[in-house]
């Protein structure tokens, strides 16, 4: 079983993996522990990561990156629609509506979902980790923003399984760093003591979290989040962008806008800027050189101008930090400490703003670029059985209001009930139980869509069927859980109908669910009936159980589908019933396994394409190697006549190399090597049998 930890960044990911010596973030072939968040494709391969990155500006149709916010939404979105319109790759509506990329990919026009897109980044995260490890990775957990929705989440999930990942969490950033912050202290109070508040801060590239994570020995719980889902680092460099592009103008005439390499160029070096700004306040130079029409161009911004610029972004950053003060009723004197990570919050002024809304210094006693992975390979190693670490127990939370509304065909009652409220701890399973004589639909909902940062707040459609009245007439009794799960999932989990024995009273039958919760009492009138157990606000059994035994991962998820109903006690009699759902923008579970089959063969596709360029390099390395040595050490063991013959061999060898050989199968590499070889190998004998001889010579000199 493998442990790892991916941070799946809008612009960077990080790897963290369990090795016996613990949780360590790994480098990846460039040596380098971030992976850029790019997927670049080819006629011939993809490549994904730094090398894609490399390819950001020459092949700029077809390299994607900033796609993480596609995720479960509509091709019509706004923000999806606003973003199109500045990326130099082609977005497109996808059959059912979704967003989806379109590409020049294998010499053809191709259209990839974002499961897909993401699904590639993963595979490379995946490979990497598995050089790291020398073992195949298949479990996971991955991070993802605390304000992601059912639909984002989902489609995450999809993106996982095309990539062969087995993600046992998604875990929100906060909450991943909140563990890898947690997790080592030794001076946490003790469970009866009041807990200690720490505020995690994370503003990446594409967006700024917040929450106040509550934390006493061996558990931390999430007691509230809040969020700016499109303040990050990426507006600031969009400022300068801007700056630039006005001035360039201005002075070059140059209309940088319309020329996407030049302006992807700009964004580069903005960024570069910025980051040095980080450090520097004095003035500093942008240089560029060949920018556009042949020109170079020059600028100079320094910190004091840029921080005037971005004013409108800098006065967004207060208002996460109070609402989770207002949330979680907590003063700034109740906060123990204010922690921060996330590239974004280097900007010197970022830093000043949040250290002085709460009137303490940040801490930096985490790496910010890091531990968020590490945070999810804690959260890894806690849900694998093969690995021991000491036990923690997590309560996240449910950041926006989930409503159920129910009806069935014939019954005049339509009815809602909020069953998830806002901030009310995750993950959390509630039985709720009706009386009904069909089969109904229930559909979920986020009932506050002014907190949403997604457009629709529909969750899902799920009917539960093969409802019948009881014999003598009556309505039957329906018990229905539902549940926010580990990967804050909202799901209709299971449906079991309850049969009525002879003798047997209501009250009886009520006992045998003695773990079920509900916080609200629906209306009479459509029929439906709270369990009388679960009333007010403390967690069911079940609740508990996810929260303080982390084993919670996916599997067991399974034993608990319709564990009150399989196993029936002797009074009643209980039959699961099937649920039909159907959940917004869905990839439909026959197409999902057909992009499992295109992942996996894209990857082999990959994998010839890089034997046949290992083929080909291998050919031209022996021609400069040999070529070096035929006028070096093998001089002395080959005639002139010889010499001349191999090097004009070795010449044609190279030239065809960049005429009709550049671009051969495997094969016609392997045997144009060994064709060299058997005029290369003999000399080379010669050679070692000479070098040789003296030794042996020495060797039986001192024997004797
Ligand atoms: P998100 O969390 O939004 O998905 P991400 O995780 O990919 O994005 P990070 O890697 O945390 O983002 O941060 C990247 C951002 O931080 C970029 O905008 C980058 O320019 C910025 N950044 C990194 N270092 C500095 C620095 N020294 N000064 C200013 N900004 C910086
Ligand atoms: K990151
Ligand atoms: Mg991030």
């Amino acid at each position: 079983m493998s442990v790892v930890g991916f941070d799946v960044g809008f612009q960077n990911c990080y790897i963290a993996v369990a090795r016996s010596g613990g949780i360590e973030t790994i480098a990846n072939e460039y040596s380098d522990r971030c992976t850029p968040a790019c997927v670049s494709l080819a006629s011939k391969n993809r490549t994904i990561g730094n090398a894609a990155k490399s390819q950001m500006v020459t092949n700029f149709k077809n390299t994607l990156h900033g796609f993480k916010k596609f995720h479960g939404r509509a091709f019509d979105d706004p923000f999806v629609q606003g973003e199109r319109a500045k990326l130099p790759y082609s977005l497109h509506k996808l059959a059912n509506g979704n967003t989806g990329i379109k590409v020049r990919y294998l010499d053809e026009d191709k259209v990839f979902t974002m499961e897909q897109v993401t699904a590639m980044l993963l595979t490379k995260l995946k490979e990497t980790s598995e050089s790291a490890l020398k073992k195949p990775v298949v479990d996971c957990v991955i991070s993802v923003p605390s304000f992601f929705t059912d639909a984002e989440r989902r489609s995450l999930m999809d993106a996982c399984q095309i990539a062969g990942l087995n993600c046992l969490r998604l875990i929100n950033d906060t909450t991943a760093v909140a563990l890898a912050y947690g997790i080592y202290k030794q001076d946490l109070p003790n469970a009866e003591e009041k807990p200690r508040n720490v505020v995690f801060v994370d503003i990446g590239h594409s967006s700024y979290q917040v929450s106040v994570v509550s934390f006493n020995k061996g558990k931390l719980k999430v007691l509230a989040t809040s969020f700016d889902p499109y303040l990050g680092g990426r507006n600031f460099d969009e400022v300068l962008v801007e700056y630039f592009c006005e001035e360039f103008k201005a002075r070059y005439k140059l209309n940088v806008k319309e020329n996407p390499r030049a302006l992807l160029r700009l964004y580069q070096e903005c960024e570069k800027l910025k980051k040095l700004m980080s450090a520097n306040s004095s003035d500093l130079p942008l240089n560029i050189e060949c920018f556009m029409n042949d020109i170079d161009v020059t600028g100079k911004m320094n910190r004091g101008h840029f921080e005037e610029m971005c004013a409108h972004f800098l006065m967004r950053v207060e208002a996460p930090l109070k609402a989770v003060l207002e949330q979680s009723k907590l003063s700034r004197d109740e906060v123990y400490a204010v922690e921060a990570v996330g590239g974004a919050t280097r900007i010197p002024v970022i830093k000043e703003r949040i250290s002085k809304f709460f009137g303490k210094d940040i801490s930096t006693t985490l790496n910010a670029d890091e531990a968020v992975a590490r945070g999810c390979a804690l959260q890894c190693a806690i849900l694998s059985p093969a690995f021991k670490v000491r036990e923690f127990s997590i309560t996240d939370l449910v950041p926006f209001p989930i409503t159920l509304r129910w009806k069935s065909p014939t019954d005049e009652g339509v009815g809602e009930c909020e069953v998830y409220s806002k901030n009310h701890a995750a993950p959390f399973s509630k039985v709720i139980t009706f009386h009904k004589k069909e089969p109904f639909d229930l559909e979920a909902f986020y009932s506050s869509p002014s907190d949403l940062p997604y457009p629709d707040c529909r969750i899902g459609r799920f009917t539960v069927q093969n409802v019948v009245p009881q014999p003598d007439g009556d309505s039957s009794k329906v018990k229905v859980k539902v549940r926010v799960n580990v990967h804050g999932i909202f799901n209709v989990s299971s449906a079991s109908l309850i049969e009525k024995q002879k003798g047997e009273s209501e009250d009886v039958q009520m006992e045998m669910e003695p773990t079920v919760q509900n916080d609200n009492r629906p209306e009479e009138q459509a029929k439906m009936q709270v369990d009388q157990e679960g009333q007010g606000e403390q967690p069911s059994e079940e609740g508990k159980a996810s929260g303080s035994n982390n084993k919670d991962g996916a599997s067991s998820e399974k034993q608990e589908q319709g564990a009150g109903s399989s196993k029936p006690k002797t009074k009643v009699k209980s039959v699961d019933l099937p649920i039909l759902s159907s959940t917004l923008r869905q990839v439909d579970r026959e197409i999902l396994n057909s992009l499992v089959e295109e992942e996996r063969k894209m990857i082999e596709q990959d994998k010839l394409e890089k034997e046949r360029n290992d083929a080909k390099n291998a050919v031209e390395e022996y021609v400069y190697d040999l070529r070096d040595k035929l006028c070096g050490i093998y001089e002395k063991y080959i005639s002139e006549d010889e010499n001349n013959r191999l090097s004009l061999m070795l010449e044609d060898t190279e030239n065809w190399l960049y005429e009709e050989g550049e671009d051969q199968e495997k094969q016609i590499y392997i045997d144009k090597l060994s064709e060299l070889k058997t005029f290369g190998e003999p000399i080379q004998e010669r050679y070692r049998e000479h070098e040789d001889r003296p030794r042996a010579f020495d060797e039986l000199g001192r024997k004797i």
